[in-house]
């Protein structure tokens, strides 16, 4: 039986385990990426770890993320950054350059090798054939240290793309298709991998837009084999020296197929307040919208920009509407300001923003009260855009740029003007000077971190007592976002202190969780946390894992708990329990006390977890957890397990 290209990097990269599907693996890592709001954290952990450089091949430290400035603490953040960048050899892209996952497409990623990142979309990399993998900050400062990373050997699917894009439907809609298909639940442990005949119309920045939004299925990561078109992309970027071939072999198996036509595909949408809830455009043709963002790391390539620029060029944004262009690179930037998109994008009204995440994660841009914003980013959940009540819609370029024009939802084929086609550019503009490259180590030995006063300490917990009383901080539904855990938009600022961030915890649920928890602290009591379906979706940001942490959290009971906040909960030492048959979160109730006893025994032998209730009875709770995981959690997180010399 031959390889799929998962397997072929698995294989490859394979330090210790089998590579048999739901079995605990670990692979070496080549890349490592952070980005300014989870990399500040990433990088306090470092520290503490007593590395001079990274251990990998490859570094880099983005900042394009928290780039208000409202206030000291954001330029204190991206002062660290950079001076933790050149005193560990670290690559520093800085602002101004861009968002990471386009900039590392652009100018960092290779085909075949394994990159870590502290963002969840770190997959855009596999539009390039790389085993990409979004993880929380402390798991890339393990990688730098030159540990291999630990996950679950994922089961492969298939998304088998036949035909070609018709007109006016972009690789978004591919992505929405597979979302709707797939859904943003229960995929947990899987990795899409594209390929047939219609990969072969799609260029890299187009498969990118794909990868990086299957991050909304929750997979492991998503990817496409590295081919020929792999090459001319890697050569418009100068880097074709990169390039190696890398195909699935005929006869490679997969657990799952999905066939997509995409000559049948037409343009779609998804609608507020999850990625997956995606119908045709033409279905809500007509719905007044009041604001338009096109950029992210998601739809920010010059060809995304270049095709918005063609549908507004010679008109004017409609007199309802206010849109937003952010380029996602300063390459993107540049090109589009010497072949005159970006007059055409001016002349049109649009407000250019800096190339950085800006919109999507709510820093600055809030749309007006109950407003409609159509985004060409990948989340759409509510608050996010820093407007609780505003509605978000997510679609293609295309799609935006036709609604900016309209003032309303518009199917862009009755736009009646010949699609705009635009291709992928031969070359791309090379200029790499707001990228530092490491200095040789003996000449940054004595370079000073600078810590601003709102650079708290890395975070300390002690290992998990083995019985203990606890109460119910907090009882949520299904579909638990992190950004429900802890808000990014005006929040983000705190991102390096820990201390005042956990004031925030579950802000828009229930502003007094804080409080309540620190009273339960002071009454003896640790704190849990109980939830419904996929807690902990979306960013991997690992605070919404340290701050509860650092309220005294020491469980999250739930139905079920997405992949990389699974992981951030056991590196802080948080038990990620599940109910057993028949009990459900709402049979718990808000202040419910909690026996936990003989917990780590419990846990070393692989025993179910029984709870004494004080209302009377028991709970029965179960986990899936490796052997090394359990004993993470029972050190009280990654960082003590390293520290007493685990692996
Ligand atoms: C996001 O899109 O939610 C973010 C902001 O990029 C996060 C990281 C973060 O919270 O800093 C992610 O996707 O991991
Ligand atoms: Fe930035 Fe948005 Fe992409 Fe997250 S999803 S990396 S906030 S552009």
């Amino acid at each position: 039986m031959g390889n799929n290209v998962t397997q072929k990097i698995l294989n490859n990269h394979l330090v210790a385990g089998e590579l048999s599907p739901g079995k605990p693996i670990t692979i070496k890592i080549d890349q490592t990426l952070t980005q300014d709001a989870t990399g500040t954290m990433a990088y306090l952990q470092f520290e503490t770890l007593g590395i001079s450089r990274p251990k990998v091949s490859l570094a880099v430290s983005y900042i394009d993320h928290n780039m208000l400035q409202d206030g000291f603490e954001n330029p204190d953040d991206h002062r660290y950054l950079s001076s933790i960048a050149e005193r560990y050899g670290i690559f520093l892209s800085r602002p101004g350059n861009g968002i990471c996952h386009q900039v590392h497409l652009e100018r960092f990623g290779e085909p075949g090798r394994t990159l870590v990142g502290s963002d969840s979309h770190t997959p855009t990399a596999g539009g390039l054939g790389m085993f990409a993998v979004g993880v929380g900050g402390l798991d890339v400062a393990v990688s730098m240290a030159g540990k291999p990373f630990h996950l679950t050997c994922p089961r492969v699917m298939r998304i088998n793309l036949t035909g070609k894009l018709p007109d006016w439907v972009s690789a978004k809609d591919v992505i929405l298709k597979v979302l709707s298909i797939l859904s943003s639940k229960g995929n947990v442990g899987w990795v899409l991998e594209y390929g047939g005949d219609g990969i072969n119309t799609l260029s890299v920045p187009e498969r990118a837009t794909i990868t990086n939004m299957g991050a909304e299925t929750g997979v492991t990561t998503s990817l496409f084999p590295s081919d020929e078109l792999t090459r001319k992309f890697l050569k418009a970027q100068g880097r074709e020296r990169v390039w190696q071939e890398l195909l699935p072999d005929t006869d490679a198996e997969y657990e799952r197929t999905i066939d997509i036509n995409m000559s049948d595909l037409v343009p779609l949408i998804s609608q507020p307040h999850n990625p997956d809830k995606v119908v045709p455009v033409e279905e809500i043709a007509g719905l007044a919208v009041d604001q338009v963002c096109i950029g992210s790391c998601t739809n920010s390539s010059y060809k995304d920009l270049a095709t918005a620029a063609a549908i507004l060029r010679g008109k004017t944004v409609h007199p309802r509407l206010s849109l937003a262009v952010a380029p996602g690179s300063r390459q993107v930037l540049q090109m589009i300001s010497k072949d005159g998109i970006l007059a055409d994008l001016i002349a049109s009204g649009a407000r250019i923003m800096e190339s950085s995440c800006g919109f999507c994660i709510g820093n600055g841009q809030a749309p007006p009260t109950d407003g409609v914003s159509l985004r060409t980013s990948n989340r759409n959940f509510k608050g996010r855009s820093g407007t609780p009540s505003a509605k978000l819609y997510l679609c293609s370029p295309e799609v935006a740029a036709t609604a900016a024009i309209t003032g309303e939802v518009t199917d862009p084929r009755t736009l009646g003007i010949p699609y705009p086609g635009i291709e992928m550019p031969e070359k791309f503009a090379i200029d790499d000077s707001m990228i530092v490259p490491p200095q040789p180590e003996k000449e940054t030995a004595k370079v000073k971190i600078i810590r601003g006063p709102n650079i708290g300490e890395p975070p300390k917990n002690d290992p998990l007592p083995s019985s203990f009383f606890a109460r119910v901080a907090i009882v949520v539904g299904d579909k638990i976002t992190t950004d429900h855990i802890v808000r990014a938009g005006p929040r983000l600022k705190f991102r390096s202190n820990i201390e005042k961030y956990s004031r925030f915890v579950f802000e828009e649920i229930d502003p007094e969780f804080d409080k309540k928890c620190k009273r339960n602290r002071s009454d003896g009591f640790f704190n849990i946390i109980v939830a419904g379906e996929s807690y902990g979706q979306g960013s991997s940001r690992e605070h919404a894992a340290i701050c509860p942490m650092h309220l005294g959290v020491k469980a999250v009971l739930a139905v079920s708990i997405e992949r990389i906040h699974t992981s951030n909960l056991i590196n802080f030492g948080i038990l990620p329990l599940f109910f057993s048959e028949g009990v459900k979160p709402k049979d718990l109730s808000m202040d419910e006390e909690l026996e936990f006893s003989d917990i780590v025994e419990n846990l070393r032998e692989g025993k179910d977890i029984e709870v004494k209730r004080k209302s009377g009875g028991k709970l029965t709770l179960t986990y899936d957890l490796s052997e090394r995981q359990r004993e993470i959690i029972i050190a009280g997180g990654l960082l003590n397990y390293i520290r007493r010399g685990g692996e």
